[in-house]
């Protein structure tokens, strides 16, 4: 279900203070009148068997794939950290199957692994990148959290929280600037949303009306601390607020409430109408990254999550609804396994990078 942000109150009148009265309070506005166009209600979207079928593909895929990445881990195949994204897969598929891929950009923080499968980019250079292999996206060097594709205008992967909001402003300036109509989508989290920076971006991306789809993943902690310790304002589609930035809050564990949300955001940053902020509320399941226990919560509030919103069992109903065979999921499911088992054999098999690339990359272009 996707729920629109209460409308804008009214700018007040102004009125000259009386002489010796108390500081001047602003007139009470009225709640319900909003001075500047809102984008409409998302509504869902209404998918073909094929589009929902599709959908499926694509989460199950990240599913199986950080499941497998965390094998690897603990095998001890992957080093470094590893933040998977198991329980979020509704947000970047739902949002990024309404994305041009090479036309519009994207940008996310160090959880990226399923963001770069829902933009289509092979699961066997992302699986060589995790375990640091030549053949990786990054040719081993970027790790987990530092993958890049600019052929499909995947522009990482960052371990600074909140960098990616600034940097993702600046790539919507870049489509701004070459009028090549593309927009910038820049996902952060709920703990990100308190970095400061967010907020210059914020008022510079309003300013100049910047082609870009601010995302937070509200997925409840930001690292061991739960929103609501973190936030003032927990309800965090509100934070564009004062920036003028319409935001809207949707259903992060339905990818068919994303897509419509995906439908408006799109629909409204092309039209040159300037940024919007999208909250999905979704979930973490694992912990923070491999090295979390996860102590601060209980595992019976992350199974209720799983028994009761999870975003695959959810669309297999539908499917199943809709006339999808047990034995076409079946087939499906047996064919995302391959992939994932493909794409660790030859994560496996490649080399390392010769110890040269040590100097390589360092600085692009001169200066
Ligand atoms: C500037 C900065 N401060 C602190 C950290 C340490 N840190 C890494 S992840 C994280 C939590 C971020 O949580 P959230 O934004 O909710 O994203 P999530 O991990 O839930 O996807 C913190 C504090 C960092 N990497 N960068
Ligand atoms: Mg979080």
């Amino acid at each position: 279900m996707a729920k629109a942000a209460s409308p804008r109150a009214a700018t007040p009148a102004r009125k000259a203070p009386a002489r010796k009265a108390p500081a001047a309070q602003a007139a009470p506005t009225s709640a319900t009148v909003s001075n500047r166009e809102r984008p409409a209600d998302p509504t869902r979207y209404e998918a073909s068997k094929a589009e929902m079928l599709e959908f499926y593909r694509q989460m199950l895929l990240i599913r199986r794939f950080e499941e497998k990445a965390g094998q690897l881990y603990g095998l001890g195949l992957i080093g470094g950290f590893c933040h998977l994204y198991i329980g979020q897969e509704a947000v970047a598929v739902g949002l990024q199957s309404a994305l041009e891929v090479g036309k519009d950009s994207v940008i996310t923080g160090y959880r990226d692994h399923g963001h770069m499968l829902a933009y289509g980019i092979d699961p066997k250079v992302i699986m060589a990148e995790l375990t640091g292999r030549a053949a990786g996206i990054s040719k081993g060097k970027g790790g987990s959290m530092h993958m890049f594709s600019v052929e499909h205008r995947f522009y990482g992967g960052h371990g600074i929280v909140g960098a990616q909001v600034s940097l993702g402003t600046g790539l919507a300036f870049k489509h701004k600037y070459a009028g090549d109509g593309g927009v910038a989508m820049a996902y952060f989290g709920d703990g990100a949303a308190n970095q400061g920076q967010v907020y210059e971006s914020f008022n510079m991306a309003e300013l100049w009306k910047l082609p870009i789809i601010f995302v937070i993943e509200n997925n409840q902690y930001a690292m061991g601390t739960s929103v609501n310790r973190a936030s003032s304002e927990d309800q965090l589609y509100r934070r564009g607020e004062s920036f003028r930035i319409p935001g809207i809050q949707v259903d992060g564990m339905d990818v068919l409430a994303v897509r419509g949300a995906a439908e408006e955001a799109v629909a409204w940053v092309r039209a040159g109408k300037g940024p919007i902020l999208l909250e999905l509320k979704t979930y973490r399941y694992r912990g923070h990254s491999m090295s979390d226990p996860a102590k601060y919560r209980s595992r019976d509030e992350v199974q209720a999550v799983r028994d009761k919103s999870d975003p695959i069992d959810h669309l297999k109903k539908e499917l199943e609804a809709v006339g999808v065979t047990e034995d076409e999921l079946k087939k499906l499911e047996k064919d995302i396994r391959t992939i994932v088992a493909e794409a660790a054999d030859f994560a496996e098999e490649s080399p390392e990078p010769e110890a040269g690339e040590l100097y390589t990359d360092v600085l692009v272009g001169s200066y």
